[in-house]
């Protein structure tokens, strides 16, 4: 059906993606060899984010045993910021920006990922996440909380050992932004979310769908970017992480787990990816239009190796994709289901 070029609209941020599926067929003469597993011991006596060490500045991390939560040492934000000299010419605009940035260990083993932890440890990463975001919310500072991990030396994470890091701030991104402006539009002309009826309807297609449970659905989106893009959406129009019930959190840790284990299983190396939730802004009003989701953008296309990168084209006309996203899901949705360091 979807074999020669065209491009798909993304209705959350409202910008295309050019889909040249052909071109999936071309020859590929760059390196494609596969990396060796690597190997992490339990523990790293140089690990910064390991229970009893040292971190920049001199701190040493307690001996924790479950999630570990610390302010940034190099924060990006700063709680506090002086006002700066504006320039009269409005083609030279800044804005002050505060905020607050902390990173989230996820389990005191070096050696773990989300995948290989127990059902009740992902539960916790995610009531970490819920919690960290409830208290930063109560912050009138604080319009936006952005909670996400980056994972894998490919996408520029400086450390194996599992962690994500939040960033909240006194202004929207610019991502959560577009996402709010579709949702609202969309919202107010169908009286009905914009992404419970696209799941609605991709539960009814199917063929992008690659797990899901009674709470949360993870799927390719139509409008994928990335090659094993995966997006997590809830089934109702809970708009934040605080706002989860327990059982949704279960589930979401569930769902991510057999997300990231589809991932590491495909090429049977830990699967680098940039992970993050879009939730609704901080500004004490009801939005019934926000469906709390998350996105993987993996980089990774043919083997552990061969990645996609967004250059030419893409950097300077729009995104381009030549597997489409079915072929993606039902790569995705047929791989084993226990992780793959386990069979
Ligand atoms: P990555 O997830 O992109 O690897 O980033 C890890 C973060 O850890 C990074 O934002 C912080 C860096 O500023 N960090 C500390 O807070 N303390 C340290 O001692 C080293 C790194
Ligand atoms: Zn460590």
């Amino acid at each position: 059906m979807f074999d020669t070029p065209h491009r798909r609209f993304n209705p959350l941020t409202r910008e295309w993606v050019l889909v040249s599926p052909h071109r999936a067929k071309r020859p590929w003469q760059g390196q494609v060899s596969k990396v060796p597993a690597d190997f992490q011991p339990t523990y790293d006596p140089s690990c910064y984010l390991c229970p009893g060490n040292e971190r920049a500045g001199g701190v040493n991390n307690p001996d924790y045993k479950g999630t570990f939560t610390f302010d940034n040492d190099f924060a990006a934000l700063l709680p506090e910021v002086e006002q700066i000299a504006q320039e009269a010419h409005p083609l030279f605009v800044t804005e002050p920006e505060s905020g607050i940035c902390r990173v989230i260990c996820f389990s005191p083993r070096h050696d773990l990922t989300l995948p290989q932890l127990s059902l009740d440890e992902a539960e916790q990463v995610i009531n970490i996440w819920s919690d960290q975001t409830e208290e930063i919310f109560k912050n009138p500072k604080i319009a936006y909380v952005q909670v996400f991990e980056n994972k894998g030396a490919q996408m520029g994470c400086s450390n194996p050992h599992p962690h994500s890091q939040i960033w909240a701030q006194s202004r929207i991104p610019n991502e959560p932004e577009k996402e709010l402006a579709a949702q609202k539009a969309y919202f107010m002309e169908n009286h009905r979310p914009l992404l419970l009826d696209y799941l609605a309807e991709e539960q009814q297609r199917q063929d992008r769908i690659i797990a899901s449970n009674k709470h949360f659905t993870a799927l390719v989106p139509f409008w994928a970017i990335w090659p094993f893009e995966v997006m997590v959406v809830a089934h109702r129009a809970v708009s934040s992480l605080p706002a989860l019930l327990q059982v949704e959190r279960r589930a979401l840790a569930e769902l991510f787990q057999q997300v990231t284990i589809a991932y590491d299983n495909l090429f049977e190396i830990s699967f680098p990816y940039s992970m993050g939730f879009h939730q609704s802004p901080n500004d004490q009003q009801a939005h019934p239009e926000w469906v709390l989701h998350a996105h993987f953008y993996p980089p990774l296309l043919r083997s552990a190796t061969v990645k996609k990168f967004m250059v030419g084209y893409e950097l300077l006309a729009m995104p381009q994709r030549d597997i489409t996203a079915e072929i993606a899901a039902v790569r995705l949705r047929d791989l084993p289901k226990i992780h793959y360091t386990k069979r």
